[in-house]
């Protein structure tokens, strides 16, 4: 039995979800708070202690890391294969998935989370809040979190997210240039890990970003045309919260546009 911890708008939560539907994998999903904090109660933390989503169980052995979780499944389960044979490509999919979770996935954690995760906590008192942040793990997050607490879309974390989305999207747009596929010329694990991270753009209402980039834009349609980007990802974004998203997107775009 495997069962995922995870919260619909965590884009390396997603990327899990996307690697299970296309191995068309049963799996029974244990919802996890992240504006509430469940992540950092105890019994969360036993299984992940680093406090954070996704967190694959199979057969009650905890998997953390959402890449470490996609290379677990792709090994368990083969078929239908989502790393390439060729060396070189599985190793361009390594490197995008390393980039993805070194780079892209800081910054996108910047650009979101003061929109979707950080309301409650200011509803706090000060003190409070300081706790509540206090128990965050990793330090880095920790001190990214006050940061985008006290300054918002002022957070020096901003600028730095544009500028590594904005190279991220020119260096795909020269890869795709010469392949369908980040690491190839099929689907990989790396279209997987990166294409949540457009889902961000788009649900905010940040397209115009990447449409520009004909061969990016082409990428990311491919990606939502697939059956798993739809249960794994879509399914989750129905028109109303769209709506919703898309509005608090709308001050932000100003600020990220006057970074590019
Ligand atoms: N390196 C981790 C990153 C996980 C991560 O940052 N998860 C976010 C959601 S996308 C989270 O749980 N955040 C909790 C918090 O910020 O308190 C992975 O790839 O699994």
């Amino acid at each position: 039995m495997l069962e995922l911890y995870t919260h619909p708008m965590s884009p390396c939560a997603q990327k899990v979800r996307i690697v299970l539907a296309e191995k068309n994998l049963d799996w029974e999903k244990h919802h996890v708070s992240l504006p509430d904090k469940e992540n950092l109660k105890p019994d969360y933390l036993e299984l992940n202690p680093l406090g954070v989503v996704p967190t694959l169980v199979d057969d009650g052995q905890p998997v953390i890391e959402s890449s470490i979780i996609c290379e677990y499944l792709e090994d368990k389960f083969p078929e239908p294969k989502l790393r390439p044979d060729n060396p070189y490509h599985a190793s361009q999919m390594r490197f995008w998935m390393k980039h993805v979770d070194n780079k892209v996935h800081p910054s996108c954690g910047a650009l979101q989370w003061p929109l979707v995760m950080a309301d409650k906590l200011k509803g706090l008192s000060a003190a409070e809040m300081d706790a509540m942040i206090d128990k965050v793990v990793e330090k880095p997050r920790r001190e990214r979190q006050r940061r985008l607490l006290k300054h918002g879309y002022d957070a020096p974390d901003i600028t730095d997210a544009v500028g590594t989305y904005e190279k991220t999207i020119a260096d795909m747009e020269q890869v795709l240039s010469a392949q369908d596929w980040v690491a190839g010329d099929k689907f990989s694990l790396a279209d997987a890990a990166m294409a949540p991270y457009f889902q961000t753009l788009y649900q905010f209402g940040w397209s115009d970003w990447y449409l520009s980039r004909k061969k990016v834009a082409a990428w990311y349609e491919r990606c939502v045309a697939r059956a798993s980007y739809q249960t794994g990802v879509a399914a989750d974004f129905p028109a109303e919260t769209l709506a919703v998203l898309r509005s608090k997107g709308e001050m932000p775009w100003k600020k990220i546009q006057e970074r590019l």
